[in-house]
C-alpha cells in the first residue's frame, strides 16, 4: 500500500522539514504583522495603544494573546490540513485502529493548561493594576443620565454637564458633517496629565458605560451603585469616547471628550472654573429679580428647548408616541402653571423626565416654561418669570 509506505518512510525527516516550514511561516506572519505599515502605522483594524501606561499594558496583552492564538491556529490547522490532504482515501490511506492513549490524553490536557496559565498570569497582573484606585491625586464623580454626562470634581466645588454639541442640522444631513461628528461636546472633562485620577461612576437613570479607549477605561455606570476606575494620562490632548451601554433612544448621542492638560495649565483652568461658577451662581441669583419681556423669554426658552428638551419631546413638540409625551396640546403645558413648573423642576421619578432644577437656572426654567406654554399653538399667553420658578422651589424646600 503506497499510503502506508508514505506514512512510515522517512517520517522523522519529513516532520522535521514540515516543522521548520511552519516555524518559518509563523515568523513571517509575525514579522508582517508587526512591521507592515498598513497594520502597525494606522492601527485602523487593531485596538489603540492609548496614552496611558495601563492602556499600553492592555494593548501588549491583547497582542500577546492574539499571537498565541495565531500560533495555536497555525499548528492545529497545519496538522489538520496536512492530515486531510496527505492521508486521504484516494491516496490509499487506511485509518489506524487504536483506542485510549493515556500518553496523548495527558499531553492534550497538560499543554492547554500550561498555555492558559501562561496567559492568565500577565492578564491578572494587568487587571489587578486596573482595579487599584488607591493613592489618587484627584477624584472625579462621573454621572450618566439620558443623554449626557455630569462631571463633579470631588472636594473642589466644580461641576458641570457635558452634552453633545453636534448640530441637529448635521445629524439630519442638512449640513456637512464635521470631523468629530457625534464625538464632540460643549464642556469636555478637563484632566491633568501625570496625575492619578480616580473616577467614581454612577447613574441617574439607566445603566450607561463611560468608555475612553485611549485610557483603556470602560466602566458601567449603574443607578444606586458606585463603580471605580482610574487613569494617569501621559500626553496632553483631546481624547474621545462614547457611552458603551445601550441606554435608550439617544444612546449614540452622549459622547465623552476629555481634554488632558499640562499640570499647571490644569490648575489654572480649575481656578478659573471656580471663579466662573461662582459668577454664574451670582448671576442666576441676581436674575431672580429680573422681569423679562415675553419675546426675550420665548427666544431664550426656544434655545433651552432645542438644547435640552427636543431630544425627547421633539422640535415640533409632538414627542414620540409611546415614549415621550407631546407638549403641544398637553394638559400640563396648558393647565396650571405650578403643575407645569413642578414636573420640570422635579422631573417624574421612574420616567425619563428628569429633574431640571439642578441642570438649568431659574431664568432658563422660566423661559422654557413660557416657550412650551406659547409655542405650537399652545397659546396660553402665560408668562413665567424666574421669581415664579424660585417661589415653587422655595415652597418645596419648606415642605
Ligand atoms: C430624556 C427624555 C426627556 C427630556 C430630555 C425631557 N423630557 Fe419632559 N418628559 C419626558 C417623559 C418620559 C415624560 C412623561 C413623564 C410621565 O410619565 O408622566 C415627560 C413629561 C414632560 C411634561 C409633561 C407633559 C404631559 O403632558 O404629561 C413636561 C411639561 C415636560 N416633560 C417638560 C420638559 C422640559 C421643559 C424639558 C427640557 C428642559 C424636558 N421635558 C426634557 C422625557 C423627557
Ligand atoms: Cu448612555
Amino acid at each position: 500500500m503506497p499510503g502506508r509506505q508514505f506514512l512510515n518512510q522517512g517520517r522523522g525527516e519529513r516532520l522535521l522539514k514540515r516543522s521548520t516550514t511552519i516555524r518559518g511561516l509563523c515568523a513571517s506572519i509575525l514579522y508582517l504583522g508587526m512591521t507592515h505599515p498598513a497594520i502597525s502605522a494606522e492601527q485602523k483594524f487593531n485596538m489603540t495603544k492609548g496614552v496611558t501606561d495601563i492602556s499600553g499594558q492592555v494593548y501588549e496583552l491583547h497582542m500577546l494573546i492574539f499571537w498565541i492564538c495565531v500560533a495555536i491556529a497555525v499548528v492545529v490547522f497545519g496538522v489538520m490540513f496536512y492530515s486531510i490532504i496527505n492521508h486521504r482515501k484516494s491516496k490509499g490511506a487506511v485509518a489506524a485502529h487504536f483506542h485510549e492513549s493515556t500518553k496523548v490524553e495527558v499531553i492534550w490536557t497538560v499543554i492547554p493548561i500550561i498555555i492558559l496559565v501562561a496567559m492568565a498570569i500577565p492578564a491578572t497582573k494587568t487587571l489587578v493594576a486596573m482595579e487599584d484606585t488607591t493613592k489618587s491625586d484627584l477624584t472625579v464623580i462621573v454621572t450618566g443620565s439620558q443623554w449626557k454626562w455630569h462631571y463633579s470634581y470631588f472636594g473642589e466645588d466644580v461641576e458641570f454637564f457635558s452634552l453633545l454639541s453636534t448640530s441637529a442640522k448635521q445629524i439630519d444631513n442638512e449640513e456637512p458633517k464635521g470631523a468629530n461628528y457625534l464625538l464632540e461636546v460643549d464642556n469636555p472633562l478637563v484632566l491633568p496629565i501625570n496625575r492619578k485620577v480616580r473616577f467614581l461612576l454612577t447613574s441617574d437613570d439607566v445603566i450607561h458605560s463611560w468608555w475612553v479607549p485611549d485610557f483603556a477605561v470602560k466602566k458601567d455606570t449603574i443607578p444606586g451603585f458606585i463603580n471605580e476606575a482610574w487613569t494617569k494620562i501621559d500626553k496632553p490632548g483631546m481624547y474621545r469616547g462614547q457611552c458603551a451601554e445601550l441606554c435608550g433612544r439617544a444612546h449614540g448621542f452622549m459622547p465623552i471628550v476629555v481634554h488632558a492638560m499640562e499640570e499647571d495649565e490644569y490648575d489654572q483652568w480649575l481656578a478659573n472654573k471656580k471663579v466662573e461658577m461662582e459668577e454664574a451662581r451670582k448671576a442666576a441669583q441676581a436674575a431672580l429679580g429680573n422681569v423679562l419681556p415675553k419675546e426675550e423669554l420665548m427666544s431664550i426658552g426656544e434655545q433651552v428647548y432645542i438644547d435640552r428638551c427636543a431630544v425627547c419631546h421633539q422640535l415640533n413638540g409632538l414627542g414620540v408616541p409611546g415614549a415621550f409625551p407631546a407638549i403641544k396640546g398637553s394638559n400640563i403645558a396648558t393647565g396650571a402653571v405650578t403643575d407645569h413648573l413642578n414636573i420640570i423642576i422635579n422631573g417624574k421619578s421612574g420616567t425619563a423626565m428628569q429633574a431640571f432644577a439642578n441642570q438649568l437656572t431659574e431664568e432658563e426654567i422660566a423661559a422654557v416654561t413660557t416657550y412650551q406654554r406659547n409655542a405650537w399653538g399652545n397659546d396660553t399667553g402665560d408668562i413665567v418669570q424666574a421669581s415664579d420658578v424660585n417661589a415653587v422651589i422655595e415652597q418645596e424646600s419648606k415642605e
